[in-house]
Parts: C-alpha cells; structure tokens; sequence
C-alpha cells in the first residue's frame, strides 16, 4: 500500500517494446504485488470486460429497437392503404407543393429482396386468383435472400416533383376552358365510366374502368386543375376496382389506365395510384400466358387468362410491342421484376423476327410467335406505335439497349426509303403503305400515322441523325394540310395521295373515311417540334386546328367525334367523347401554346407514352 493511501501500479518502467526481457519484468513486478493489490486489479479488468458488453449489448438492441418500430410503421402505413411493398415510405400520401426527392435506389434495394424470395418459389404476391386481399402484404422475413451484389438500381433523370403553374396565356387559358367543359360534361352525365356521350347526356361502356376519368388524372395536374383532380383522386380511392369479369384489351387498358396511374403517381408522389397500378398489373399478367410468350390480346381482369380476340387468332403488331414502357416502369417502382421480364421478353422475341429493312406486319400470332405473312405494313394503326416504342424503350432504359437503337434507326431508314412518296402536283412528302407482301404500294396515310414527325423528332434530340429532323418537319406539314385543306380545319381518318402525272389535287378523303374523333397525334407532333425547333409556327398551326375542333365538335354535353369533316353545315355528330381527347388532344394543345420560356416539362427526363402519360427517363 502507498503511504500516501492509494494502491500504486508503477508503470512508468515498462517498455512498450515487445521482448522477453519486458515480459520477466512484468511478471517479477506482478509477483511482488500484495493480495490486496492484485485482487483490485482483478476487479478492475472485470469491470472494463462488462463495462465493453454492456455496451455492445445495447448497441444491438438499439438496433431491434429501430426495427421493430420500423415494422410498426410499415403496418400502419399498409393499413392506411400506403401499399406494403414500399417500404420505406418514401412517396408522399398526397398532391403537395414542395418537390420530393424519390429514394428509388432503398425502394428497389427492398423489393429486389422479394424477387429473390418469389424467385426461389415464394410467391409472395399471392396470384392465386381474383381479389386477392394479399397483393399488397409486406414481403415482411424473407427479405434476407437476396445478394447485395445482385440488385439492379435505376435511378430516374428528374429528381423532384415538377410544380405546375397553371395557364400562362390566352391560348393556354383557351384550352383550360375546354377541358373544363369536357370534363363538366364528363362529370354530370358520365361519371366513373368509360366515355361521355355528350349529344344524348349519358355514357358509354367498354371495359368499365373509369376511362375518361383516368386518362385526364396527369391532364389536370399539368393544367393545375386541383380541385377537379382531388374529386378524380377520390373516384380512383373509392370506386376503381378490377374484381369484375370483364375481357379488356391489354394494350388499350395499358396505354390509359395502367399509364394514367402511374403518370398520376409520378407527378404526385400519392402511392394510392401505384397500388392501383400494381392491381392491375398483376391481374394483366395472364395475357403473357401463351406458348411464344407473345401476349394474347385480350385479358380477363377477374379470372386474369388471356386470349385472341373474337375476330382473329392474332394479335396486333402495335399492340403487343406498345406495353412495355409501362410494364418496365411498374417494375421499377415496385422492384418487382416480374412485368419488366414480360415484356423485355415480348420486344427481344419481335426484334429477333425477320423484317422487311426493319419494317414490321401488322399481326403476330401469340402462339406461334410469327408474323402473319403478307400483313399490311403500315405507320398507322396496327404499326404506328411498334416504332414509337423502339425509341422511346431505348430513352427510357437510357440508352444502354442497343438493339432498340438499331431496330429503330432500320426501321426510319425503311420509312424513308420504302414507304415515303411524294404527291402530285405540290410535292408533298406523306408515308404509305405495303400491301401483300411487298406486292402493292398503297398511297393512303391513316391520321394516327401523324404522331411520326413528333417521335422522329424526339429521335433527333436524342442523337438521330439531322435529316429525320428533315423529314419530321415536311411530313408534320403534310399532317396539318390534312386539317387546313377542309373546311372545319379538321383531318379525316384516311387520307388517299396522287402521286400521278398530271393530279391537280394532292390528296383527298373517301365518305367513309371522313370522320375525325378528336385525334390527338397531329398536334402531339407539332408540339415536339415546337419544342425542340423553336418555331412558333407550329403553335400557329395549332392554334388553327383547335379553332377547328372548338366550332365544329364542342356541344352542350361536352365535345363530339364528328362523321363529316368535308362539309361544315354537315358535320354529322357521332355522339362520342373519345378518352383521349382528354388525355392527349387538350394535353399536347395545352403544352403546345406554352411560351418558348416556360416548358414546364423537361423532355429529356420525361417521356410521355403513346396516350401522352408521363414516364421517367432512367437513367439505365
Ligand atoms: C390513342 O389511344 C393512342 O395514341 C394510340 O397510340 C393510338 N390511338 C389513340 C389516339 O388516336
């Protein structure tokens, strides 16, 4: 003992060099302590070992702590409708004002667990049958399968929410006005169902989903419309559900209500439409289900099997080839890989098909995976979209699929060279068609085939060459004489060309061709080229044709699809209010009359699918 009353360890003398002379000196040192000394410093060792686990202990427990109340969270937030698959909760509940950034990366991280978990059997989202209540049950244990090294991120361009400001200007309150119009004929005569019929005030039914109401969710976001979109909001909550045996299209139901949801969801953050969108999904998923893996065309929501359609054993070229911008985008929300695979499988299957210098027939088989031989060839319908979404497929995985590039970049070559002609006597550049094989030229260009000079024109903004540039600008001049060389200023469906010596007239209308139901793709492509040239004429031209459609299609109800477009005092009135004059016509108008300063839109981070609903540009 120290005589000062302390217990003195003298170590000033060791050495920290490590040799055996210091190892004889400790332990001579350690010999000549006292009972007393050596039990402290027992006590004392003892005391730092407990002193280290307890620590460590509750270090551990901090984290069961976090975990536990985490899950907690998750199970309130799955009560609350949030959707159990996303956790954490990154998406905000509701529309608001402040961006938010979407941690993707973590979201994908999560679910990419659960693919593992279903890959290996567990088929966690319960696709057992109709109205099944555990879609959206959190994958919960089984997370830990999945290999950190084996999840895939994709990570969008746009980081934030984009703030919409509203109309800027007369033009853009013009069509505000119009919309609202539409949907207030929409809304008091045809609420929750398909289509408005505005003449006689009551409503059309095809598959019984809402379709108006949905195609206008993302329209009224980009006009600012929030009152009208929380009463839409409220529908979509409340009343759209996809447990009644119904045959639906697959690429009709894709293109407007899979893509309305989402779009809503990505310029809301509101996971109430992903949760829908994932419904859907999983119950469309049946329609895959065919020898080739080519979709059938059909899909029936309640039993979830596809098949052909009543009128064919085939399936639509376009059709098949036109889902998969939003069956990817689904995945990467979810992280469930499932509807990606699908339709990946879908465009590589059609890639590998022989193809006339990237030129494809109208009909597949879903069975035997080929095309029907000697189908039409065509930009319009039936073909038209097949093109669109080779681009649009390459953008939105940020160009790594380079297959999708060359098939597309083929295929505008066969445009260019196969089917492009030029009237008589003004010269005018329009696309044709390939009958039988290759066997017949036919000089008739569907209205549809009019939404080409806007996605060659995205084609060149994302590095195509400068004469699709070219060509998208004569032959959008051509899509407008079609409205300009009428007397309401409004398109027939079909146009038929001369391309004969001696024509006085460079193109003209059949009577049953003559109607036009308020198509949006002209205007869709004069707004790309507004965008990405600058020049305001296209605006003009616009603005000419939405004259067109304000006098001769709106009426008390709403507006209408007319049968005539060839005689003003004869206009003969359908009585049909198409979805997606609400969804694309009023939408691409609006951003058409845009001031040059103020594209509120960024189109190099956003895609609009092929019913103009927006999608995220990934960035792989
Ligand atoms: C829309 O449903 C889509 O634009 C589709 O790609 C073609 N037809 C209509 C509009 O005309």
């Amino acid at each position: 003992m120290d005589p000062r009353g302390y217990i003195s360890l003298d170590v000033s003398s060791s050495s920290y060099q490590d040799s055996p002379v210091r190892s004889n000196n400790i332990w001579r040192k350690w010999n000549k302590l006292s009972r007393l000394q050596k039990s402290t410093l027992y006590l004392l060792v003892t005391i730092i070992v407990f002193i280290f686990i307890f620590t460590h202990q509750q270090e551990k427990r901090g984290h069961h702590i976090t975990e536990t109340h985490g899950k907690k969270l998750a199970d309130q937030y799955h009560e609350a409708g949030g959707g159990g698959h996303q956790w954490p909760p990154k998406f905000k509940e509701n529309m608001q004002d402040e961006p938010a950034v979407v941690d993707k990366t973590s979201l994908a991280k999560d679910n990419e667990k659960q693919n593992a978990a279903e890959e290996d059997g567990d088929n966690v989202s319960g696709d057992g049958g109709a109205g099944d209540e555990d879609d959206f049950v959190d994958n919960g244990g089984d997370s830990n399968q999945a290999k950190e090294e084996d999840v895939e991120i994709f990570k969008v361009k746009a980081d934030s929410l984009i703030k919409f400001k509203g109309p800027q200007n007369e033009r853009q309150r013009a069509v505000v006005s119009a919309f609202k119009h539409a949907w207030q004929g929409y809304r008091k005569y045809a609420w929750g169902k398909d289509h408005l019929k505005p003449i006689s005030k009551t409503h059309q039914t095809w598959f019984d989903l809402g379709l108006t109401l949905i195609d206008s969710l993302d329209t009224m976001l980009v006009m600012g419309l929030k009152e009208e979109f929380k009463e839409a909001r409220d529908w979509v909550n409340e009343n759209l559900h996809f447990t009644t045996s119904k045959d639906v299209n697959l690429f009709e139901t894709t293109i407007r209500v899979l893509g309305g949801l989402l779009s809503a969801h990505h310029l809301t953050g509101d996971t109430l439409f992903l949760q829908k969108a994932t419904e859907l999904g999983d119950r469309m998923m049946g329609a895959f289900d065919s020898v080739s893996g080519i979709p059938f065309s059909d899909v029936n929501l309640l039993s979830r099997s596809g098949h052909a359609p009543k009128w064919s054993p085939d399936s639509s070229t376009s059709e098949v080839t036109t889902i998969q911008l939003e069956f990817r985008d689904l995945s990467r929300l979810t992280g469930n890989s499932k509807y990606e695979k699908a339709v990946s499988r879908v465009s590589e299957l059609v890639h590998n098909l022989d193809k006339d210098t990237g030129l494809v027939p109208i009909f597949i088989n879903a069975n035997t995976g080929k095309f029907r031989s000697h189908s039409t060839i065509t930009m319009g319908a039936r073909g038209d979209s097949y093109y669109e979404y080779l681009l649009k497929q390459w953008i939105q995985t940020g160009k790594t699929i380079d297959y999708l590039e060359k098939d597309y970049k083929l295929a505008m070559t066969g445009v260019m060279t196969k089917l492009a002609k030029r009237t008589v006597p003004n010269n005018l550049l329009f696309i044709g068609e390939i009958l039988a094989g290759g066997k017949e030229f036919k000089p008739k260009m569907d209205e549809l085939a009019c939404f080409l000079p806007g996605t060659m024109a995205l084609g060149y903004r994302n590095g195509m060459p400068e004469s699709h540039l070219d060509f998208a600008q004569e032959l959008a001049y051509t899509c407008y004489l079609t409205f300009a060389r009428q007397q309401t200023f409004l398109a027939p469906e079909i146009s038929y060309f001369n391309t004969a010596t001696g024509s006085t007239k460079d193109f003209y209308c059949k009577p049953n061709d003559a109607h036009y139901l308020l198509r949006p793709e002209t205007i869709e492509s004069l707004w790309y080229l507004y965008y990405i040239t600058g020049n305001t004429t296209y605006q003009d031209w616009g603005w000419q044709i939405f004259q067109g459609i304000e006098k001769y299609t709106r009426v008390g109800g709403g507006y209408t699809t007319i049968s005539n477009v060839r005689n003003p005092i004869d206009t003969r009135p359908k009585d049909m209010m198409e979805s997606f004059f609400l969804g694309e016509t009023l939408k691409y108008f609006y951003l058409l009359f845009a001031d040059s300063d103020n594209h509120e839109i960024d189109i190099d981070s956003w895609l609009f699918n092929t019913e103009a609903h927006l999608m995220p540009v990934y960035e792989n």
